[in-house]
């Protein structure tokens, strides 16, 4: 059966977690996100640093309900020890036929592509949904790929029935557009995470608008 996406994927990024009371915070976040309808959630941490990322997720999948969906950023061996619902994968990570070996039939396979050839290569793959972006500037990735523009999102659409996600520089303002582009939902980083954010009430805004 196809993946029902919900409108909105928050990415936890784990440079916007504060150094103290990290634990703290990230069961209240992942608390308050649930309480407002959000049902999945990306974990990210490119720093390298495995210990904190087993860490970081130990207190994630201990504070959700199975009603949010926790998904790891890049290594599905983390997703299956922490026990969370799936895996999203790069272009340079393990492939998604690897990572679907990995983590198994029932978990949720994600993986991100910026153009035309890797979204028509990834129609074909073992995924539950495709992201594709960045649609807008982003400062949220090192070396991101060029912008696909709403213009992208409209040919990606078009070019494959599997669930999309739209990635890059989305916010609550231009999210409209990129749905109305024809993307099942939209990830954002920096627009729910990012300092000064109140990640609760975005959500709660969007899903008031959006859900
Ligand atoms: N992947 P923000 S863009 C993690 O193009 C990521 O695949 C992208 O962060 C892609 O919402 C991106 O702050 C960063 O722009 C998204």
């Amino acid at each position: 059966m196809p993946l029902l996406l919900p409108s909105l994927y928050p990415i936890l990024d784990a440079s916007f977690l504060p150094a103290f009371e990290r634990g703290a915070y990230l069961t209240r976040i992942v608390c308050e996100l649930e309480d407002e309808g959000v049902t999945l959630l990306q974990y990210r941490n490119k720093s390298g640093d495995e210990a904190e990322a087993l860490t970081d997720a130990e207190v994630m999948r201990t504070a959700a309900t199975k009603a949010l969906r926790l998904i790891m950023n890049d290594s599905p061996e983390l997703a299956v020890r922490v026990g969370f619902d799936g895996v999203h994968v790069g272009q340079t990570d393990r492939s998604p036929s690897e990572a679907r070996a990995i983590v198994g039939a029932e978990r949720i396979v994600g993986v991100s592509t910026h153009n035309r050839a890797q979204l028509t290569a990834a129609a074909a793959l073992p995924v539950d949904y495709i992201a594709f972006g960045p649609v807008f500037a982003t400062s949220s990735k090192l070396n991101p790929d060029p912008v696909v523009g709403l213009d992208g999102v409209r040919e990606a659409r078009a070019l494959t029935s599997k669930p999309l996600v739209a990635i890059g520089g989305i916010t609550l303002e231009n999210a409209q557009s990129v749905l109305d582009a024809g993307a099942d939902s939209v990830a954002m980083i920096s627009a729910m995470f990012g300092p000064g954010k109140d990640s609760a009430k975005i959500a709660k805004d969007f899903l008031r608008n959006f859900r």
